[in-house]
């Protein structure tokens, strides 16, 4: 496979871009490969500046559950953009997202947006601090939440691996003294913090489905105790549904498994790939931002008509009943089969909705201790053989794959064939 351009571009690019990258996973360090350039992407295809093209298994880190510039969604943006493109002066689509969004998801009566997943966990994070008059905030090991200084601490994503302390560097001790990290589906270790610091603790941010230490599944309960044990000590539960949000069903995670947080964040596919993020809640919580409360947030292109435009015609294509049937029943069909392949392979497909990770491990992965077990090289090999017949599978051990309603049966069916024959080469 030629990829001569893509090596000319990288090396231009590394000299007026730190890494060549403006997003650190891009630069497929881990798996030792230059990165690809794209030049086009429609539906689950990638086409990249050699002409060469992939099935997009990565689809911009889960935004394209329908699969890259959908015609139902390229169209009206089209339009708006001929109406100007941000106005810093509310528009009605704005409350039209807000609408949606609020019909989709019990839990949030008002909802805010913003330009990225970090600003709207930043901002949910400070509203939560605001309601509750406490500092201590508590994530799991390997959950990320995006680059917010204060949750630089044991997170996943690009950030693993990154420094001993495993907080970026760049960010003083004082920043993360209000953090508190501890092992995901691990009840023992948030009984014990809430039984020592109950009192102080603000909230609990959690990703519902982890995807960004690979994707791992919260154990039975699990959720339902961190609902019940915040309840109980007075602390909100923020469930970061940036990735699982509309994903893994309408109603995210939160309608999977039948949990109310107190807030939530979205992300992603919300922006139609546009950025555009949001945070949620009750009435009671969200009243106090400001204008109208004392938590200040704010954001130049926030609720931006292009985004929002594009968000409501994503959303909108989410709406048919049989959307999430269908696109579940080809996932699980997928699944069934990976399974069989990978049988006895030294490997585990931990798989939800269309969202799935295969970790290169004999053990089950269930934390952010077991994923750190996994055989990176044979990660990265993998990668590069997927590459090589033009499968771009996400590119690091710690992050999810999805699969759209663009990707086809032929898709899917050269995927496994690929995945078989690497395991028996
Ligand atoms: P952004 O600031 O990157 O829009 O969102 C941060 C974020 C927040 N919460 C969750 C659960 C997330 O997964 C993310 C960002 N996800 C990563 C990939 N796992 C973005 C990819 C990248 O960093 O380039």
């Amino acid at each position: 496979m030629e990829r001569k351009k893509s090596k000319i571009a990288f090396q231009e690019a590394q000299q007026y871009i730190p890494g060549g990258v403006n997003s650190p996973v891009r630069a497929l360090k881990s798996v030792g490969e230059t990165p690809l350039f794209i030049t086009h992407a429609a539906g689950s295809k990638l086409t990249d500046v050699d002409g060469n093209t992939f099935t997009d298994f990565c689809l911009s880190w889960g935004v394209f559950l329908l699969g890259h510039s959908h015609p139902e969604v390229n169209r009206p943006v089209q339009a708006a953009i001929s109406h100007g493109t941000s106005y810093g002066i509310p528009s009605l689509q704005e409350t039209q997202l807000a609408k949606l969004i609020c019909d989709s998801y019990p839990s949030i009566e008002q909802v805010r947006f913003v330009s990225s997943g970090t600003e709207a966990v930043m901002s949910a994070i400070r509203l939560a601090r605001g309601y509750t008059g406490r500092n201590l905030i508590v994530k799991f090991d390997g959950c990320y939440h995006g680059h917010v200084d204060h949750l630089l601490v044991s997170a996943g994503s690009g950030v693993v691996g990154l420094s001993s302390s495993s907080s970026s560097s760049g960010v003083p001790d004082d920043f993360t003294k209000h953090t508190a990290s501890i092992p995901f589906n691990d009840r023992s270790a948030i009984e014990t913090l809430f039984r020592e610091r109950g009192a102080e603790i603000a909230a609990v941010i959690v990703e519902p489905v982890p995807a960004n230490m690979g994707v791992v599944i919260p154990e039975q309960g699990f959720l339902a105790y961190l609902r019940e044990v915040t309840k109980q000590y007075g602390a909100l539960l923020i469930f970061d549904e940036v990735i699982t949000g509309y994903r893994l069903s309408k109603g995210g995670a939160q309608e999977l498994f039948a949990i109310e947080p107190d807030l939530t964040t979205l992300g992603k596919i919300i922006g139609g790939g546009f950025p555009a993020a949001a945070f949620g809640g009750r009435r009671e919580i969200m009243r106090l931002l400001a204008p109208e409360g004392p938590v200040y947030q704010a954001g130049t292109l926030s609720g931006n008509p292009i985004a929002m435009t594009a968000g409501i015609a994503t959303v909108g294509q989410l709406s048919s009943p049989s959307f999430y049937p269908s696109l579940l029943a080809k996932a699980e069909a997928f699944y069934t089969r990976l399974r069989a392949i990978i049988q006895g392979k030294g490997v585990q497909l931990n798989a939800i909705g269309a969202m799935f990770t295969l970790f290169f491990t004999d053990h089950e992965v269930r934390s952010f201790h077991d994923a750190k077990q996994t055989d990176q090289e044979a990660f990265a090999t993998f990668f590069r053989y997927m590459l090589a017949h033009n499968i771009y599978v996400s590119p690091s051990q710690f992050e999810g794959n999805f699969i759209s309603v663009a990707h086809s049966d032929e898709d899917l069916d050269h995927y496994l064939q690929v995945v078989s024959a690497y395991f028996n080469r």
